[in-house]
């Protein structure tokens, strides 16, 4: 089923950056997002194109090219891709000024204000129903709310550029469940909807640049493996106080994520090596039953292919040796366990639902299926006093497991825009995306102090003297890759504990 469209090539872009995240320097991947996004337009009768730049070049001439071909622009986002995200979005109206393009993705909604100066609207949560409406109701003739322009020509804040584009159809976009568009006093006004989803096929096929290799290089100056995403649902069923992860659980057909790996091993091919699948379900546990039959359809599909899944999952369900026999037969060779703590009262403070002996105890489950345990841990709860962070690095090299240990993220603004409580004890406007600098101050110890404390857990987990500790290929790559990030973080990461005292002694004095 197709309607025809006057906006017909849309193109959808990912920015990327470059952050501090070990796996983003060792291998290509995609977020799910924009290519489920094109799928969804697909079907709407426009003709989508994904853009990542982990694929390809962020350059004059592809922005050139997007600004000439294309008739309106979705950029998706996370808080750390953001900056570069406003960045692409002014180059482009820079090009076209009345080129149409919305923002979206996680946690973007908050920062909407910042993007509104080059982005014609902000789309809150999911956009496979949203985007295709908010692009059709784009296509009316224009509307301008009143005295918006004025307003807007004398604001300092909106170039006369995003001006026009923000006064187009005003009413009718904020109409949008989750919209977010410029009010006529030239500040954001949310569309507080609930938003509606859908499912439909993740369009691998549409990403420029699809392949076994990234074009960007990656900290070791060759080009990335890919590593491919795929999802069976979004959000979790849990709350996790620390998390963000969206609370509303969606799940997905098997069907649908089958056609999705039927066309991710088609495009892989069967001559060029291994395939590797990572599934970025935040809560691949919620119904244990119908992870075991996705399971099974996957060890089906994929029989006599080379191929590694891999899968962030929590530690309680890895008790039941059907599901990690499962997870063994279906390829997956590693799990990323989210054990966050080593301390009993930071999990409880943080409702994590688990204890240290079920961390224990999900790394052997793991060994014994054959399956590499990495362990996700973070540090800064304000449980934490400076030996609860120090006992994560010392279990880490105890239990010989790969992992990465990251500083407590904290939003300062929620999805509406609204500050949070917390918000006075944020450092960085996007401290969420931390993944090796300290950007909140922890009740127990100071911001530095636990920098301080990082940056030697880091030279401890990262040692090449490590090595001894594992036997397989994935965890002795890993942690070469881990090692040499490090070497070339570490310079920032030191500077980051005097820039971190420097401006909390000036918060104290001002
Ligand atoms: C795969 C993944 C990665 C991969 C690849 C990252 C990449 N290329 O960007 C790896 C493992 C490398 C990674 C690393 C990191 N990640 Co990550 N990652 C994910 C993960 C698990 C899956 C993303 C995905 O495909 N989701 C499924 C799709 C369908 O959902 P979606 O992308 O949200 O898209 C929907 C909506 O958001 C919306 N939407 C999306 N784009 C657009 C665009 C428009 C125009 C519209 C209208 C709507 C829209 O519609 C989509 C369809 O419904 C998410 C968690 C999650 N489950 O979503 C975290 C997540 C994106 N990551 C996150 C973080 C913090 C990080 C790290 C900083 C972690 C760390 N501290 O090291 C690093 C940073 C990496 C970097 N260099 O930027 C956060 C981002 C927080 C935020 N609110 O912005 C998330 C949300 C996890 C979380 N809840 O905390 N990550
Ligand atoms: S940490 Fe994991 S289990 Fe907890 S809310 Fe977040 S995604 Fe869910």
């Amino acid at each position: 089923m197709t309607n025809q469209t006057s906006y017909r090539h849309i193109a959808l872009l990912e920015p990327s950056v470059a952050s501090e995240c070990v796996v983003t320097e060792m291998m290509g991947q995609v977020r799910c997002g924009a290519p489920f996004l094109a799928g969804a337009l697909a079907r709407e009768g426009f003709e989508p194109r994904v853009f990542a730049e982990e694929l390809i070049e962020f350059d004059r001439q592809l922005l050139d090219r997007i600004a000439r071909e294309y008739d309106a622009v979705g950029i998706s986002l996370t808080l750390n891709t953001l900056p570069r995200g406003l960045q692409v979005a002014k180059a482009l109206r820079q090009r076209r000024p009345e080129i149409p393009i919305i923002a979206g993705g996680p946690s973007t909604s908050a920062y909407a204000d910042h993007l509104l100066t080059a982005c014609t609207a902000v789309l809150r949560g999911r956009g496979e129903v949203t985007l295709p409406l908010m692009l059709r109701a784009m296509e009316a003739p224009l509307m301008s709310p009143p005295g918006y322009s004025e307003l807007s020509s004398s604001s300092s804040s909106s170039s006369s550029s995003s001006s026009s584009a923000n006064t187009r159809n005003y009413e009718e976009l904020y109409n949008i469940p989750g919209a977010v568009v410029m009010a006529p006093n030239g500040r954001p006004i949310y569309n507080r909807d609930e938003v509606p989803t859908a499912d439909a096929p993740v369009r691998y096929d549409l990403i420029e640049g699809f392949g076994r290799h990234t074009v960007r290089d990656g900290l070791f100056g060759c080009p990335k493996e890919a590593i491919y995403s795929m999802f069976a649902s979004t959000g979790c069923i849990r709350s996790c106080a620390f998390c963000n992860s969206d609370k509303h659980y969606i799940t997905r057909s098997h069907d649908a994520v089958m056609n999705d790996l039927e066309l991710l091993l088609r495009l892989h091919g069967h001559a060029t090596g291994i395939a590797r699948f990572m599934l970025v379900d935040d809560c691949l546990f919620a119904d244990i039953d119908a992870t075991k039959e996705l399971l099974r359809k996957i060890e089906y599909a994929t029989r006599g292919r080379d191929v590694s899944f891999s899968v962030q999952f929590h530690v309680a369900p890895t008790v039941d040796n059907e599901l990690m026999k499962l997870f063994h037969d279906a390829h997956f060779t590693s799990l990323a366990l989210g054990f966050e703590s080593v301390s009993q009262k930071a999990l409880d403070s943080q409702r994590k639902g688990t204890t240290v002996a079920m961390n224990d105890l999900a790394i052997d489950q793991c060994r014994k299926h054959g399956i590499v345990p990495y362990g996700y841990f973070v540090v800064g709860f304000d449980s934490d006093d400076e030996s609860d962070v120090e006992h994560i690095f010392d279990y880490v090299v105890k239990r010989g497991i790969i992992a990465q240990v990251l500083p407590v993220g904290i939003m300062n603004r929620d999805e509406f825009g609204e500050t949070t409580a917390d918000a006075d004890r944020v450092l960085s406007d996007t401290s969420f995306g931390a993944t090796v600098f300290v950007s909140h101050r922890p009740a127990r110890m100071s911001a530095a102090r636990l920098q301080t404390i990082i940056n030697r857990g880091h030279a401890r987990i990262t040692s090449l003297r490590r090595m001894k500790d594992f036997s397989t290929k994935y965890e002795r790559n890993f942690l070469f890759g881990q090692n040499r990030c490090f070497a070339v973080w570490r310079p920032a990461m030191e500077h980051h504990v005097k820039y971190l005292r420097k401006i909390t002694e000036e918060k104290r004095y001002s």
